[in-house]
């Protein structure tokens, strides 16, 4: 083993025995996060940035410290944090707010065939209503990008890049800084969607070179509710407001209304109070064991699963087969059967996958499947969870006569 630690008493859902493989849906939480919470709830909790009142002040305070600690996490200033509802609302955020300003017919966005839904749809939208048109950066046989495609698409109509961090359907982690670099030689904008990333590997965004960044906190350890829109202070600039309402405004008269200053003009009405104090505890807590040491973690128990998933008549792994530059996560199919059908004979085994499309049905397409099992590994998980899942692949191989 790697010597990391067993923190599985922390996690009070794991006394029911499961066998939790499906973290990148969503992960499970501390007792940490979910004391911090409760307390906060108790002892300090009032709506923020309107009262004068004591209590008032403290949630504020809570708050904006919440806003400060994604900002030391992330290597970033205080208000280039903006909180969301999630890493959704961060990349529609972007495409709403940013790119209905700035795109114009003939401009060309460029996103990848492996993108989460979150980072194509609203693309999508925006293209039709600008006029500007999209693109995709195609993968390679063994589900990395094909950057000399991405090379050959890049040109001076290219005015934003949105590009995944990490896959979340093949763990795949592209090149975002080679990415970025090249990206802003052509002059576009570069958005990544880290909604598997943040949680897994250290992120610094000045090293990282994006314009703009989005993430969830239920995929680290953090509350529903909660996400993260980071920006460059020069990106943010240019981004209008997406959603209208309390507290993002200077001046409101009856036909006008000037913006707060950033990043307060991106938070309409009462925000996630209890969730970015939940957030701020899972940020501590992954902190207390190090980004590295999770990272390392995640990968040893991809090398052992890609592994021992190999030796299992049948199976099909889709993405790539080694750890270089891939997270946690691991697609497969089996021959003959369908991938809810071996999701449900997991469960038997108490193993939880995810099965379907996982968001990313263009990546489906590609890859020639409907749907495939994912295993997604975290902080919580061992080669035991990896042990269950092979008995339980073996057995449905059996029932459906593969091998
Ligand atoms: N992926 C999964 O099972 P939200 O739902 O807003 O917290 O996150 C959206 C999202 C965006 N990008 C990536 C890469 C993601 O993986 C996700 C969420 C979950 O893979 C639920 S579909």
């Amino acid at each position: 083993m790697t010597g990391f630690p067993d923190l599985r008493a922390d996690f009070p859902i794991l006394e029911t025995g499961v066998h939790f493989l499906d973290s990148g849906a969503s992960s499970q939480k501390p007792i940490q996060v979910l004391e911090a919470m409760d307390r906060f709830a108790r002892t300090s909790y009032a709506n923020v940035h309107r009262g004068a009142y004591k209590l008032s002040v403290a949630a504020t305070d809570a708050y904006e410290a919440a806003r400060q600690r994604v900002a030391d996490f992330l290597g970033a200033d205080h208000d280039e944090v903006v909180f969301t509802r999630g890493a959704t609302t961060s990349l529609n955020s972007i495409a709403f707010g940013w790119g209905l300003e700035h795109l114009r017919p003939g401009d060309r966005i460029l996103t990848t065939v492996m993108e989460h839904h979150a980072n194509l749809v609203p693309w999508q939208m925006v293209a039709k209503r600008t006029g500007a048109t999209l693109d995709h950066i195609p993968i390679t046989e063994d589900g990395r990008l094909d950057l000399d495609a991405f090379l050959e698409k890049l040109d001076e109509r290219v005015r934003v890049v949105a590009v995944t961090g990490m896959s979340n359907a093949l763990g795949t982690i592209p090149d975002v800084p080679w990415i970025a670099g090249r990206a802003h030689e052509a002059g576009a904008r570069v958005v990544v969607d880290a909604a598997q990333l943040v949680p897994h590997r250290e992120v610094d965004v000045r090293e990282l070179g994006a314009d703009f960044l989005a993430f969830s906190s239920h995929k680290m350890l953090g509350p529903t509710g909660i996400g993260v829109l980071w920006g460059r202070m020069d990106a943010l600039e240019e981004m209008e407001p997406f959603e209208g309402g309390g507290e993002m405004i200077a001046d409101v008269t009856l036909h006008n209304a000037t913006w707060a200053p950033i990043p307060h003009r991106f938070e309409a009405g009462t925000p996630p109070i209890i969730e970015a104090v939940g957030l701020h505890a899972a940020i501590d807590y992954l902190d207390s064991i190090g980004m590295d040491q999770i990272f390392a973690h995640d990968q040893h128990l991809t090398a052992v699963a890609l592994e021992r998933l190999s030796d299992v008549p049948g199976v099909q792994i889709h993405g790539p087969r080694d750890t270089e530059n891939r997270g946690g996560v691991i697609s497969i199919t089996m021959d003959g059967t369908h991938a809810h059908d071996l999701a449900t004979i997991l469960d038997e085994h108490g193993v939880a996958v995810r099965a379907g499309h996982h968001c990313a049905k263009p990546l489906m397409r590609e890859l020639g499947v409907a749907a495939t099992a994912r295993l997604s590994f975290y902080v919580y998980n061992t080669e035991e969870d990896i042990d269950a899942t092979v008995t339980g692949l073996r057995k449905a191989g059996e029932l459906f006569g593969v091998g």
